[in-house]
């Protein structure tokens, strides 16, 4: 197909709203966003694209489609795009539909190419032009240096790029290799007050990129190989410096990692530097990291909620995740960190999973290691959502015959490639859901279950944060919707 060359836009880069279409299941955990509420955040991948790509001389717009409710207010917005490209960001299962319907309007109503990538498409590859004749690529990893070489090319060749799936002839192509891999050191300060309506948000700093661990379950570790790459604490505290002068000094700030700290003395350079904002701010780390060189620095400087992803307090579930090696020495650690951060106003949240294999005894183990660990303030636990192409996926017809789980195989999973978890002969999903809920509430400490769970919602002022948060008590601790 020709691209328009007449077009006003080298590229529209879109972030598509989650869950138009809701799901037929009881929501908790990770899956649990109330009626009333829309998730409200910027996406830091279009930002990142956008920024490196105008650096680069191109011109490109964003479309946050976010707050849109209605699939009819997309397709007016859509309408007048005006562009040679557009890219669609899915980050998860959540808003894979609406991006699928996202590229339906633009292919009925503008001659743009479609590219398609994000932590949710990207991982799928194939699927996503299988589930849609109306996406010419897909983009399954980092995309700064593919979108560049794509949008510079004038030739027919231009999707023959490692990582890159795209149609020939009608055939569904995959490039095979790794894609180029932009070092964050070398990327400009992502360009903030581009993004629409930018000062609604979260504001949203990378400190790294990737995971260097392999939890069975994860999908992180793909999108960039199993590397990581980590900004120097200068490049960061400077970028911080830039985003606290266009976004104040009233708003949390979200320092994007998979595990804050994979230095510890990054770890530690950046919590001494980010004390002189004055700001408030988080991040997320591992229980068993190297927490110990950074810990005392990072309470001390405006770090609000220590949020681990624990996952579960039973040995045996642990090592059965790929979360470690050596679950007591892991425990172990999850249990001083709670009573260093006890003594700080920070909150100390930890997450949990109920996964496949559970039976009562691990399930008691889990309530056990938290009645004595008094020192978590806030737990949030989430039935196990099954992505594509993660081992837990690949393996999952082992683990059926051995634990009796089985995937929520409906229509409405399959076509989001997001599969809900009946854990194990001994608890259906339906089951965990509610226990799920139970626990949230005896071991939350109300206001400190909510403090951690606002990063999803807007930030635009003082108002609309109250309000956010009495939504979240209500519909969590009141059960109202
Ligand atoms: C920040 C973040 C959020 C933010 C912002 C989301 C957003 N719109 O980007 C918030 C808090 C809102 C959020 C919400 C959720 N998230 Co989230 N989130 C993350 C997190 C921590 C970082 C992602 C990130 O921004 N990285 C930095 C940017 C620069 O990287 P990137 O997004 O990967 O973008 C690069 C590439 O993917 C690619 N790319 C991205 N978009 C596009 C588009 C095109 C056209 C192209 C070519 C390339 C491209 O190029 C980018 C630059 O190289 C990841 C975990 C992690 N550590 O990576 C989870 C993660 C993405 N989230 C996840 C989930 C499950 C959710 C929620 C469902 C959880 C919940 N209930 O709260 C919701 C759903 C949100 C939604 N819109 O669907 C899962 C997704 C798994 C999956 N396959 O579905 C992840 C992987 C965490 C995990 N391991 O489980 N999340």
């Amino acid at each position: 197909m020709m691209v328009n060359i007449m077009a006003s836009y080298d590229l529209t880069l879109i972030n598509p709203p989650a869950l138009i279409e809701r799901p037929p299941v009881e929501q908790s955990g990770t899956l649990f966003v109330p009626e009333k509420l829309r998730i409200t955040a910027m996406n830091p991948g279009i930002l990142s694209l956008f920024t490196y790509l105008k650096s680069k001389g191109f011109s490109v717009n964003i479309l946050d489609l976010s707050l849109d409710t209605e699939y009819s207010s997309m397709e007016k917005k859509i309408k007048n795009i005006d562009s040679r490209y557009v890219g669609i960001s899915s980050t998860s299962g959540f808003d894979y539909l609406e991006s699928l319907k996202i590229a339906e309007f633009t292919k009925t109503h503008t001659n743009a190419q479609i590219f398609i990538g994000g932590q949710h498409a990207g991982p799928l590859g194939e699927l996503v032009l299988m589930d849609s004749q109306n996406i010419d690529a897909v983009i399954k990893f980092e995309g700064e240096l593919v979108l560049e070489q794509i949008l510079k090319s004038n030739t027919d060749n231009k999707f023959k790029i490692p990582g890159v799936v795209y149609k020939e002839n009608n055939k569904i192509i995959t490039v095979p290799g790794k894609s180029p891999k932009i070092k964050l050191n070398d990327l400009p300060f992502l360009d903030y007050s581009s993004y629409p309506n930018y000062l609604k948000f979260v504001p949203f700093i990378e400190e790294s990129r990737g995971c260097v661990y392999g939890c069975n379950f994860c999908t992180s570790n793909t999108i960039n190989h199993r590397r990581i790459d980590m900004k120097s604490p200068k490049r960061f505290l400077d970028e911080t410096d830039y985003c606290v002068s266009l976004f104040g000094k009233e708003k949390a700030y979200a320092v994007l990692a998979s595990t804050y700290g994979v230095n510890p003395k990054f770890g530690k350079e950046i919590a001494l530097g980010m004390k002189k904002f004055g700001i408030k701010w988080n991040s997320e780390f591992r229980a068993d990291s190297e927490w110990e060189e950074f810990i005392y620095e990072l309470l001390d400087s405006g770090y609000e909620v220590v949020n681990i992803g624990l996952e579960s307090g039973s040995p045996d579930i642990l090592k059965l995740m790929g979360k470690t090696k050596n679950p007591y020495l892991y425990l172990g650690k999850m249990r001083k960190l709670a009573k260093i951060v006890s003594k700080s106003s920070a909150v100390m949240r930890s997450n949990f999973m109920f996964y496949i294999g559970e039976t009562p005894k691990t399930i008691q183990e889990t309530i056990k290691f938290i009645s004595q660990t008094p020192e978590i303030h806030s737990v949030q636990f989430s039935p196990l959502i099954v992505f594509n192409n993660t081992p837990v996926f690949n393996n999952f017809a082992k683990y059926r015959e051995e634990y009796g789980c089985d995937i929520i195989n409906t229509e409405y999973w399959q076509r989001r490639h997001f599969y809900p978890v009946h854990p194990s002969k001994y608890f259906s999903f339906d089951e965990v859901a509610t226990l799920g809920h139970v626990l949230e509430k005896i071991f939350s400490k109300e206001d400190a279950w909510i403090e951690a769970a606002k990063s999803l919602y807007s930030q635009e002022n003082k108002e609309v944060v109250k309000k956010i948060k009495e939504t979240l008590r209500e519909s969590r601790f009141r059960r109202s919707k």
